[in-house]
């Protein structure tokens, strides 16, 4: 006999072993993961995947961006899909639960629903994007901004990392070129559920964080030219020195995003030099800068000051700068019948949560454009991810999984 849905629970044991088992895949250096997108890690980390959905009587389909679609069917052939969705791959330090908390989430959901024979109406398709991180290929979100028509595809393929591989030729050897066209796929409802990545949950003493918003982001590639020059025998006055305005324009996004609080964040991850020889005047500095905010006076204002200030920056010292957008979107209102549904599914289940705006993006930031899209997130201690100690306990695990588990059941209407 079928369970009624008021007393359907996810397996947390099942959930958590399969969390340990897929962080397996590309261990990181200090307890972590590095398994970034389109790696051999990540290559391995798809077919075990792939494996378990198969074995839990999934279909696959796979776009040309290479995202996974894992698809349940439903009784009604016609009706459209409810998408859960989140990704497996890493950042260079990245933590075990970051994405892939999500998608194995979906995962158990359908597990729970096998174990009691439930149908859903709608189908249930799990889907794992392909380069949500942007760590290797920039921008992040890349799969699920070219599935919302965002991003081109072409400009997708196009996009090179560190070493200058493309991401096409990379997609390819690792044999992931789908042959669904990006997009082609009509969602009901989209569902991801992801760690905070922040300490409002945990600080606050929440098991579950209902995302009622997305705030927005700009990545703005700097490339300062300056004259390589020794850095012994240059007198200083003699010296266009690209570094020394890469720090200037480092000190004034902080300053930026500490006068536009509260909600905003400004900082850089990434610099390179070159020649990068510890004697030679850098002659190119390149980064970027990734500001954020849920205001989009904010988050638009700090951009032209940032822009406008690092080319006086530049003049100032003689150094060519020049600036190329690298990641955009604009903030983000997840769908109120949605968030709803997943308030009143905490409620109902006796979870403690709180309304929280995501302060990192989502492949849900791009799926809300086309579809009814929400969130649900799970603290994480000390608020810490994107670092190899990012953690979690089973129990939040298993909290925002339920969840997940009961908004789905109601949406996909079992
Ligand atoms: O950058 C982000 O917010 C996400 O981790 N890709
Ligand atoms: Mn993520
Ligand atoms: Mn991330
Ligand atoms: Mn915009």
């Amino acid at each position: 006999m079928a369970a009624s849905g008021e007393n359907l629970r996810i397996n947390p044991d099942r959930l958590w072993d399969s969390l340990m088992e897929m962080a397996k895949i590309g261990p990181g250096i200090a307890g972590g993961n590095n398994r970034q997108t389109l790696t051999d890690a990540d290559n391995e980390a798809r077919h075990l995947f792939r494996r378990w959905c198969e074995a839990a009587g999934l279909e696959m389909g796979v776009d040309r961006m290479g995202t996974m679609f894992m698809t349940r069917a439903g009784t009604d052939p016609d009706a459209l899909p409810v998408y859960i969705g989140s990704h497996l791959d890493t950042q260079p330090t990245g933590g075990k639960f970051d994405g892939v908390l999500g998608v194995l989430a979906g995962l158990e959901i359908v597990r729970s629903l096998n174990d009691l024979n439930i149908a859903t109406r709608h189908p249930i398709v799990i889907a794992n994007w392909t380069n949500e991180e942007g760590a290797r290929f920039a921008p992040a979100m890349l799969a699920s901004g070219v599935f919302a028509g965002v991003l081109d595809l072409d400009y997708a393929y196009g996009r090179t990392d560190s070493e200058g591989r493309r991401f096409g030729d990379e997609l390819a050897r690792i044999g992931w070129v789908g042959e669904e066209d990006v997009g082609a796929r009509k969602m009901h409802a989209y569902f991801e559920y992801h760690i905070e990545q922040g300490p409002i949950l945990e600080a606050e003493n929440r098991q579950i964080g209902v995302v009622t918003h997305g705030q927005g982001l700009w990545w703005l590639e700097f490339t300062l030219t300056g004259k390589e020059a020794h850095t012994g025998s240059t007198p200083m006055p003699m010296r266009v020195n690209a570094g020394l305005a890469m720090a200037r324009i480092f000190e004034m996004v902080q300053t930026t995003a500490m006068e536009n609080q509260p909600g905003a964040v400004g900082g850089v991850g990434q610099v390179a030099f070159f020649p990068n020889s510890r004697n030679v005047l850098p002659g190119k500095v390149v980064f970027t800068v990734d500001i954020r905010s849920p205001d989009q006076t904010k988050l638009n204002g700090m951009r032209t000051r940032i822009e406008a200030q690092a080319a006086k920056i530049a003049e100032e010292l003689g150094v060519g700068c020049a600036v190329e957008v690298v990641g955009h979107f604009d903030p983000v209102t997840f769908a109120p019948e949605l968030v709803e549904r997943v308030r009143a599914s905490a409620e109902k289940l006796g979870y403690s949560h709180m309304d929280i705006i995501s302060g990192a993006g989502h492949d849900a930031c791009w799926a809300a454009k086309i579809a009814p899209a929400t969130m649900i997130m799970c603290p994480c201690v000390d608020g810490l991810s994107h670092n190899e100690a990012e953690d979690i306990s089973k129990e939040w695990a298993m909290a925002g999984a339920n969840v997940l588990l009961h908004a789905v059941i109601e949406t996909a209407e079992i």
